[in-house]
């Protein structure tokens, strides 16, 4: 079975079950190794808590990087979710740059930094110029329809064709990237599904469109793809179970209406490992 080390970079939003409070667990619920350089520390997620605590964790970046280097320690896999700032995203390209990657590791960039249309609480223009740059250095990259929109120019529309999402795709992988995968991807009411395109095939896999918009989403299916491929499965299949996983837990979540901070995905952690090894 295929055990790699897997490197994650993003926040530690303490409580909302979103970044490290969910890549952590996943990435070793799919069997790999998993090292974390938190990006900074939240006292929740920022949608929709209020006045939330913030340490940045930006310089220390660094010294952390050197003591790994000192102690030759290198990754097979470095993932990339939620950074907190321009300065964070041109460090994790250093990062990306230097001996810590393994010559063939896997780079995957979730470019979190909006949804629905609009860039998260915090963002500007500038942050989305720096993560064109971090995309252009990635294998494959996560980003939803908005993100998406946001990287390559485009209008955010609610209404959009296949032609639209596949030429998208296109222009992100002239931008640098070998594989994209666009997650909330709609052609029909009460449909959604995730859309893979590696440079040759194009695939979309739908699923019914649940009653819930919640933090965390992305961050669940881009830990759960990231765990199956370092686990050596493909990456539609990889997809496929991940967006399964996604679905599953948002259903489960829809039963609690108070638990509206997150998604109930831990129940459902069985169900993964399981996926992952049929
Ligand atoms: O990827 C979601 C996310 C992660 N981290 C923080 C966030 C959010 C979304 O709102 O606020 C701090």
């Amino acid at each position: 079975m295929a055990y790699n080390r897997i490197l994650t970079i993003q926040d530690i939003s303490c409580v909302g079950q979103c970044s490290l409070t969910v890549a952590l667990p996943i990435l070793s619920a799919s069997g790999n190794e998993t090292c974390i350089l938190p990006s900074a520390v939240l006292s929740t997620h920022t949608g929709g808590f209020k006045n939330w605590h913030f340490r940045d964790l930006t310089d220390d970046f660094m010294k952390i990087k050197e003591h790994w280097q000192s102690e030759k320690i290198d990754f097979d896999a470095i993932y990339t979710g939620y950074l907190g700032s321009v300065k964070q995203v041109d460090m994790v390209i250093n990062i990306i740059n230097s001996n810590l990657k393994k010559a063939d590791a896997l780079i995957v960039v979730d470019p979190a930094m909006g949804d629905y249309g609009k860039l998260y609480s915090g963002f500007n223009n500038d942050f989305v110029h720096a993560m064109k740059n971090l995309v252009s250095k990635a294998d494959i990259i996560i980003p939803n329809i908005t993100e998406a929109c946001m990287l390559t120019g485009k209008e955010f529309k609610e209404i959009y064709s296949p032609e639209y999402v596949s030429q998208i795709a296109k222009e992100l992988i002239l931008q640098g990237c070998k594989a994209v995968v666009i997650t909330g991807v709609s052609y029909k009411k009460n449909e959604l599904g995730v859309f893979v395109y590696d440079g040759k095939t194009e695939y979309y896999y739908p699923h019914e469109e649940l009653d819930r918009k919640c933090s965390g989403t992305g961050d669940i299916f881009a830990s759960a793809f990231v765990g199956a491929m370092m686990r050596g499965i493909d990456i539609i299949k990889s997809a496929t179970i991940a967006e399964n996983f996604t679905f599953e837990s948002i259903k489960l979540t829809l039963e609690h209406p108070a638990h509206w901070y997150g998604v109930k995905f831990e129940p459902l952690l069985g169900n993964y490992i399981k996926q992952l090894n049929e």
